[in-house]
């Protein structure tokens, strides 16, 4: 790829900067043995490219993947961005009528689906107007993959020149009033993001990143990959987190990316040890809080102090525990360069050490919600400050401490549930008067959403047959692992439901 004379806002061309002189380097090593090298990627992103402009899409068009982590996957990311096209990545786990509201809100031209979804997924597309729809499977087959194989890859898919707040990406992300909304991220966003995090984690030519996330959320996708590919590095690459198979790369690679969960998962093998992780030198957790008994027993295990950093959908990484200072159980840490984080109470910034709401700026913020005017002038104060729904504290060394969250949400194994989203579709099942959906402490996933339900008098609810009817609409890490039937939900004077009372009573 030539990108003399043209525009690095590209994220792509900003990646490719990273890794233009390791061409014939490692870039994906995928859990089926297959080793994809730099160059390589390049050109297939190429490919990627060329098959979107012959499909006639423009710069800002979005494309949509719903489909398996796999390297084609990952690639039809970096293609698409490459065309200046925007990525909309989608959970394969999401059903019909989940995927039915992204495609009708963010109007894609292109859509991707799995082969094994077709009976439904088509349907859905056509119903949202897409014009061209695709399936690209986990072994790289599909249509889609034809499409690319048949690609040109010649230095005629340059990046295309974007300007640094055109949109790269949206991703979705649910919200309180349970209609999700579509955060606008700009190649700066994801730019400045995965540079900030490079040089804060030191990345260097040395290391080798374990990427077991999934690669529809920030984590995955931008955090993980950018840091990687900005500095030019193999990433071993699994399709999903495997304890034992992620315990058995650790003496292969330095870096581990995860969820709590997946930490918790790992302290689980009784072979995790100083030993096993003797290649390793950073583990690095975020997307939910990370446990005090987790961060202590790893250390004890493995020698090895987890870094705990904070970031969102809307902002990727806000705060980071440092790689070389003190790493503070029970913190997130110190705002990453460029960025500020503020905490306030009633509009007044607090002093050290008092609660508030946090509150980030800088080119880590998302550029607004997709069509939504109403939501950002709702989430940004008046001079500009992302409200992030978080609440907590800075302490004396200016490290910040989350101490609870303003949002009615629920985090499971990383992944966010917002409660009426759910408590809709329960509201509407026949016999139920109403609904809560609360998020119950669990051993493995942090939280677990757990639905408590008031039915009508003399009438039953066979909650197996619901959970089950629950999971032909919702994506299963949505769908309550218990339910629990009462005669009345507790509520304040204002009739909002006391959910704290609720959490206390089935905790
Ligand atoms: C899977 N299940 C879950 C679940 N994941 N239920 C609740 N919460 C979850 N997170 C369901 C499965 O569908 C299955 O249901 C049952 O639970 C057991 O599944 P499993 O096989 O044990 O789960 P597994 O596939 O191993 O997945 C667990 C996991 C995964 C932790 C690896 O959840 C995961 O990858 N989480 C990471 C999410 C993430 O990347 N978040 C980052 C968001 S970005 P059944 O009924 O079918 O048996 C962000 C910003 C930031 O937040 O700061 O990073
Ligand atoms: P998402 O909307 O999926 O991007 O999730 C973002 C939310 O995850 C944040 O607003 C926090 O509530 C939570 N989060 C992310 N990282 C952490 C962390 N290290 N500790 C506690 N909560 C976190």
């Amino acid at each position: 790829m030539q990108t003399a004379g043209r525009s690095d806002a590209n994220m792509y061309a900003a990646l490719f900067a990273g890794f233009a002189d390791r061409l014939d380097h490692r870039c994906i090593i995928d859990a089926t043995g297959e080793v994809i090298t730099y160059g390589e990627v390049d050109r297939r992103s190429a490919q990627v490219a060329s098959a979107l402009r012959s499909l006639g899409v423009d710069q800002g068009d979005r494309v949509a993947l719903h489909a398996d982590k796999s390297p084609e996957a990952l690639i039809t990311y970096l293609g698409v961005v490459r065309a200046g096209a925007v990525f909309l990545p989608l959970n394969p786990a999401y059903r019909a009528d989940e995927v039915a509201y992204f495609l009708h809100d963010a109007e894609p031209a292109v859509a991707i689906g799995r082969p094994t979804d077709r009976g439904w997924f088509d349907n859905v597309a056509a119903d949202a107007g897409v014009r061209h729809v695709h399936h690209l499977g986990c072994d790289g087959d599909g249509s889609w993959a034809e499409l690319i194989a048949i690609a040109s890859a010649d230095d005629d898919a340059p990046p295309i020149p974007t300007a640094p707040d055109d949109l790269a990406t949206i991703v979705y992300t649910s919200g309180t009033t349970g209609r999700s909304k579509g955060a606008m991220l700009s190649h700066r966003n994801l730019i400045s993001n995965g540079r900030a995090l490079q040089q804060i984690w030191r990345f260097d030519l040395n290391d080798v990143l374990i990427h077991a996330l999934p690669i529809f959320h920030v984590h995955g996708l931008y955090i993980a990959t950018h840091t990687a590919m900005l500095t030019g590095i193999p990433m071993l690459f699994h399709r999903t987190f495997d304890s034992a198979a992620v315990l058995a790369s650790l003496s292969k690679a330095t870096v581990l990316m995860g969820v709590p969960t997946m930490y918790t998962r790992l302290l689980g093998e009784s072979s995790l040890d100083t030993a096993a992780c003797g290649a390793m030198r950073l583990f690095i957790s975020g997307s939910a809080p990370l446990s005090a008994d987790t961060f202590r027993e790893f250390s004890t295990r493995t020698g090895h102090t987890i870094l705990e950093r904070y970031g969102m959908t809307e902002t990727g990484m806000n705060t980071s525990n440092p790689c070389d200072g003190e790493r503070k159980a029970g913190t997130v840490g110190l705002p990453l360069p460029g960025v500020s984080v503020r905490v306030t109470h009633d509009g007044k910034v607090v002093a050290t050490g008092e609660v508030g709401d946090v509150q980030v700026r800088g080119p880590n913020v998302l550029r607004g919600y997709w069509r939504r005017p109403d939501k950002d002038a709702e989430e940004f104060t008046a001079d500009g400050w992302f409200k992030t729904g978080d609440v907590g504290m800075f302490d004396d060394d200016g490290y910040l401490e989350l101490v609870g969250r303003s949002k009615d949400l629920v985090i499971s194994g990383g992944y966010n549930v917002y409660p009426k989203e759910i408590e809709l579709l329960l509201d509407e099942v026949p016999g139920v008067i109403e609904s809560a959906i609360i998020g119950l402490a669990h051993p493995d996933f942090g939280e677990v959403v757990t639905a408590v339900l008031v039915i009508e008098p003399g009438t039953e609810i066979d909650t197996a047959a619901l959970i089950a009817h629950l999971k032909t609409r919702l994506a299963s890490f949505k769908v309550p692992k218990t339910i629990h039937v009462i005669d009345e939900l507790p509520r304040n004077a204002m009739g909002k439901v006391r959910k704290n009372l609720l959490r206390d009573r089935f905790s």
